[in-house]
């Protein structure tokens, strides 16, 4: 648990970069689990390693995520790129079988360029969207510059993952029934791209269209065509969720998917929104450490005045209660 020191920070920072997966799957452990030595990592992440590119993939179960994932991998792969997924599950207890599975899975993936983690964590002290954008950062200091994010499971994890990604891709399939679900959900505007998948089953022209019209009707489409928008009669330039469908079994239309990420993304740098979201996730970590710092800070002036144990011993007699402890305490803390 002793924290490392800066020759050992060093020599894992060296390891880390040079793109080992077992370090790397150490390092990710040390962080999730919320131990000093991992904060120490992080410092030095933070400092050297910039923003990966973070794709996030949300859509209701069985739509085909978790096989579409490492198919976008293996195509960015194969252009040479290092890529790591990340299946954030909130709701999983760290032994469960699923989750164990998937770690071993990792260690096993017979494409070094190609890194996978399950993240079972519930967020530790810092919530779960710090520990996610720890790990991405994390995975761009070990040289994985395109960050692929599956949730599973609904509401915070989804939540979580669009303050860290730069593009959502929301994920559908023929037959399962749930267009008009997720137009109540409001997924349909969070959506960088709407991907229908299982192509090759039938339905899926019309699961697509349905899609299509849906977003026709969305308020401000009007007009628009699917993706850019170039700036005109006085709006700026826009994006418009494309509909595309891919088949993630055999990998055709992965190619125009990723393509199409690839145009919003040079969209947002050329707007500034793809700055802006790295400075917004920098400013979030920023309140995030600078809270835990003065906790530290302020709990160990308290127990170094006494007032601290003064305090809790009278909570152990019952001459006060948790709430007017915790404002004594506070109260007795000088900020300068
Ligand atoms: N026919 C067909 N089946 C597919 C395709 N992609 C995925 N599947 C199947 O659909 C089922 C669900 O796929 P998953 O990748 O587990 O779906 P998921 O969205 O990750 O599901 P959750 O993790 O439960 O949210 C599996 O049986 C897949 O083999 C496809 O392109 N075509
Ligand atoms: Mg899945």
């Amino acid at each position: 648990m002793s924290a490392m020191d800066a020759a050992q920070l060093d020599e894992a920072m060296t390891r880390l970069a040079a793109g080992g997966t077992r370090v790397l799957s150490r390092a990710v452990s040390l962080v999730e689990n919320g131990e000093p030595r991992g904060l120490d990592l992080l410092e030095r992440v933070y400092a050297t390693a910039p923003h990966p590119w973070v794709i996030g993939f949300t859509g209701v179960g069985g739509a085909g995520k978790s096989t579409l994932l490492p198919r976008m991998a293996a195509h960015f792969a194969a252009r040479g790129e290092y890529v790591a997924i990340l299946a954030v599950d909130p709701s999983s207890p760290i032994t469960g079988g699923a989750v164990l599975g998937d770690r071993i899975r990792s260690t096993e993936a017979p494409d070094e360029r190609i890194y996978f983690r399950s993240l079972a964590t519930r967020g530790g002290t810092g919530g779960l969207a710090t520990c996610i954008a720890d790990v991405v950062r994390l995975m761009s200091a070990a040289g994985r510059r395109i960050v692929l994010v599956e949730t599973v499971g609904a509401g915070q994890s989804e939540v979580a993952i669009r303050d860290v990604a730069h593009a959502t891709v929301v994920v559908t399939a023929p037959g399962l029934g749930d267009e008009v679900q997720a137009m109540k959900a409001g997924i349909l505007e969070i959506g960088t791209v709407l991907a229908v998948n299982k192509a090759d089953l039938p339905g899926a022209d019309e699961a697509a269209n349905t899609l299509q019209h849906v977003m026709a009707l969305a308020p401000g489409a009007g007009h628009m065509t699917e993706g850019l928008n170039e700036a005109r009669d006085g709006h700026p330039a826009r994006w418009f969720p494309p509909v595309l469908k891919v088949c993630a079994r055999s990998g055709a239309g992965m190619e125009a998917l990723i393509a199409r990420l690839e145009e919003h993304r040079a969209f947002q740098e050329r707007s500034g929104e793809y700055a802006r979201r790295n400075l917004a996730r920098d400013r979030a970590r920023m309140d995030e450490r600078l809270r835990s710092l003065l906790m530290e800070r302020a709990l160990a002036r308290a127990r170094a005045t006494g007032v601290w144990q003064t305090v809790e011993r009278r909570l152990q007699a019952g001459e006060t209660d948790p709430m007017r402890a915790a404002r004594e305490i506070a109260d007795a803390i000088p900020i300068q």
